[in-house]
């Protein structure tokens, strides 16, 4: 690939990476739970704490301008980051869960009576099931769920246009898996859905930090997402929603900043986007996001999603060389993760016994309980990768992974 970025160089800008853990070189496979922060972004969290700590939008002085640059400097580069049309669409959340907990409270709220549908797909993580859920227990609107295939691990497509029906209003899914890897064709769900008026929410947790990602170009509704998955802080997340949707949804949160005045018994609300940041806000987070975007973009997200594929595709058929290793999610296509399972090992034991060995995985239900009961597994192992991550880690976690299975083997 021409102008292929260093990566081996890369690396270096994580200081995390450079350390033992249990006496052995530290393995970090677990990016979809969160991801290292390059220097660049650890930098920027203390600069702005050493030099510019002030709160945002009431100060006239130095201090509390610089820090509110740096707030609404951060909100526009996230347009940018987005292509969204305008800078005031760009809500700061405390992640994704919040993201989705908001529209699900306002929109969902306003627009949702008794018998309509949101409609979800069986690969949602918890954060895109349990909201809609409250809020069907409010309204008296219900879930409908499109299925997905089995350990391939694709959405039975076949099924959108029956269950796309005129009582659905919502429709909610992942742009990318936690746990199967899949990467949905998000611009083919909108449109589809578009068509039919129905408001589409994409959560971009798992892709924001490892393709372009366009609110434009995919045709969105609303598009959530965190940013401790993409180099950030954790603690900041972004809304984006078309300007029109925000401008006709109430409140969520009441407070400081989200009004314009206030009486004794009614107040009125604050432009967007002030309308749902009330109180004070986390400052340095959008701030070290901001520095987060700028190093995401210098590498290039296409060059990342190519590493990011490209390491997953090795990882996926160097674990099928495990006799009786059940992996899930796509052959192909598949975004930089791999969810297995060892035979007669539960993944806690694989996960601790790897740990031991330096290698950080991750077990369990990966907040996707559903699914799980769908393939009939309690839980699975992952190995979820970024750009800082090499072959040879690859090929040390399956020698890692061979002497787990053969240390049972023994036992039995
Ligand atoms: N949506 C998806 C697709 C996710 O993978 C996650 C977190 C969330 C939403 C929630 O994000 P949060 O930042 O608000 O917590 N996924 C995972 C994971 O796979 N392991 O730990 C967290």
């Amino acid at each position: 690939m021409p102008n292929t970025p260093d990566w081996s160089a890369i690396r270096k800008d994580f200081p995390i990476l450079d350390q033992d853990v249990h006496g052995k070189r530290l393995i970090y496979f677990d990016n979809a739970a969160t991801s290292q922060k390059p220097r660049a972004v650890i930098d920027a969290l203390s600069r702005y704490y050493e030099r510019d700590n002030a709160n945002v939008h009431r100060g006239i002085h130095e201090l509390s301008q610089r820090a509110t640059e740096g707030y609404e400097g951060a909100r526009e580069r996230t347009a940018k980051f987005i292509n969204a049309p305008k800078s005031c669409e760009i809500i700061f959340t405390r992640g994704t869960t919040e993201g989705i907990n908001l529209v699900a409270n306002s929109w969902g709220g306003a627009n949702l009576k008794s018998g309509d549908v949101i409609l979800l797909t069986e690969m949602e993580h918890h954060s895109n099931i349990v909201p809609w859920q409250l809020l069907a227990q409010r309204t008296g609107a219900k879930l409908r769920y499109v299925s997905v295939t089995g350990d391939d691990g694709l959405l039975d497509l076949s099924q959108l246009d029956p269950l796309m029906r005129p009582d659905v209003k919502l429709f909610a899914f992942n742009q990318v898996s936690n746990t199967l890897g899949t990467v949905n064709p998000a611009k083919e769900l909108c449109a589809k859905a578009r068509a039919l008026g129905i408001t589409t929410l994409v959560d971009a947790a798992q892709s924001i930090g490892h393709m372009p990602v366009d609110v434009q170009d995919i045709g969105c509704d609303f598009l959530v997402f965190s940013g401790h998955k993409m180099c950030g802080p954790t603690g900041i997340g972004v809304l984006w929603g078309r300007e029109e949707l925000l401008e006709k949804m109430p409140p969520w949160q009441g407070g400081g900043d989200m009004i314009s005045s206030v009486d004794f018994f009614e107040s009125r609300w604050n432009t967007l986007p002030h309308k749902f940041e009330a109180g004070t806000p986390d400052i340095s987070g959008p701030i070290a996001l901001h520095a987060a975007m700028d190093y995401l973009d210098a590498i290039g997200r296409d060059k990342i999603f190519a590493h990011d594929q490209e390491l997953a595709a090795y990882a996926y058929n160097r674990l099928k060389e495990i006799p009786h290793l059940r992996t899930f999610g796509p052959a192909s296509g598949r975004s930089g993760l791999v969810s297995f399972v060892l035979p007669e090992v539960h993944a806690h034991d694989v996960v601790t016994l790897a740990d031991h060995r330096g290698l950080a995985l991750r077990g369990g239900h990966h907040c996707n309980q559903p699914l799980m009961r769908k393939l009939k597994v309690n839980s699975t192992a992952r190995a979820s990768f970024y750009f800082y991550n090499t072959m040879d880690e690859i090929d040390r976690m399956i020698e890692i992974l061979a002497e787990i299975q053969q240390y049972f083997s023994r036992g039995s």
